[in-house]
């Protein structure tokens, strides 16, 4: 299935929540009236883009539609549509591949469950394929043993190497010896990290440890600090973006699982409320449902047969 066409139906209880209610709103109502905004405002709310955000395109519409006249939705709708777009343009970015014979190095984290290994699985072979890359893949998740045999699962299906330790050990341990592999072996290194709360002081220290690790024994910093977030989460999000960010500098987010929640306007939270770009979104388990963050084609697929 084509990658639109996925969007399209991971992003469908966003759209039927927010872009589907909006329509079937201005559809009931006579006049672009206050209570119509405010309806506007509510179902906005309600999809997590945030009070700020919310407010702001409220503003906006009521100063760009004609008050006077019957509605007509496709123009509201339009003009939505362009807004996102405009709050969004800048919030995608890539992934930063070196091309000059040192390994890059991508340290993935983020809280219990929120797709960090399936993402690096997905990722790997996705990079694999479009730049025939090596690729090592890092098992600092040493809290569960099932942590490490995942890993090495998918590593095997993406074709990867695996270093790992035992159980228990000290994951930067793990990425002392998986940066040494890289630097003989060349191509990328993604680092699994073991879910943890962003409130977990000791947590975060030891994630410090890790990123410090990296920076030691690579000679410069990691190319990729990368949080993925878990967008059925909703505004719990943000507080975790800011967290991971003052530990260790994200560089980038992934937003996984869009397709398990009406709350997509998340997206847009995200946007206003950091400044990290978001390199990748999740639209289902399957090694095709992870792509590029394109925010033109993300709005469109939101708007789509609205
Ligand atoms: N529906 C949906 N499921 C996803 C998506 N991304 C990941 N998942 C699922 O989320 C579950 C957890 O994924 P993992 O990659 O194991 O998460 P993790 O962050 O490594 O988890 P811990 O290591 O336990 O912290 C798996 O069942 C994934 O298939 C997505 O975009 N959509
Ligand atoms: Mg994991």
């Amino acid at each position: 299935m084509a990658w639109f066409k996925r969007l399209k139906d991971g992003l469908q209880k966003t759209r039927i929540d927010m872009v589907g209610a909006i329509n079937e709103l201005l559809t009931k109502r006579v006049k672009f009236d206050a209570e119509t905004l405010d309806g506007i405002e509510e179902i906005l709310v309600r999809s997590d883009m945030g009070i700020q955000t919310t407010l702001a395109i409220i503003d906006d519409l009521r100063s760009n539609i004609n008050h006077r006249g019957p509605i007509h939705p496709a123009i509201v709708l339009d003009c939505l549509r362009a807004e996102l777009k405009r709050r969004l343009a800048t919030a995608s970015g890539t992934l930063t591949l070196r091309s000059d014979g040192e390994p890059t190095v991508i340290i993935v984290v983020g809280v219990n469950g929120s797709g960090k290994t399936t993402t690096i699985a997905k990722l790997a072979g996705l990079i694999a394929a479009q730049t025939g890359c090596k690729v090592t893949l890092a098992a600092a998740d040493t809290f569960r043993a099932a942590a490490i045999e995942q890993l090495e699962i998918w590593a095997q299906r993406v074709k990867a190497d695996v270093i790992k330790h035992r159980i228990g050990a000290d994951p930067s341990a793990v990425v002392f010896d998986a940066i040494d592999h890289v630097r003989s072996r060349g191509g990328i290194l993604f680092i699994d990290t073991a879910g943890r709360l962003q409130t977990k002081h000791n947590l975060m220290e030891e994630l410090k440890k890790i990123d410090r690790t990296v920076t030691k024994r690579l000679g410069r910093p990691a190319d990729e600090r990368l949080l993925v977030l878990d967008a059925t989460g909703g505004q719990n999000g943000i507080s975790q973006a800011k967290l991971f960010h003052a530990a260790i500098d994200l560089t980038g987010i992934v937003l996984t699982k869009l397709d398990g929640t009406a709350k997509g306007g998340i997206i847009v939270a995200i946007r206003e409320q950091m400044d990290i770009p978001i390199k990748y979104i999740g639209v289902g388990e399957s090694k095709e449902d992870l792509q590029l963050f394109d925010p033109d084609q993300f709005v469109e697929a939101l708007f789509a047969n609205a």
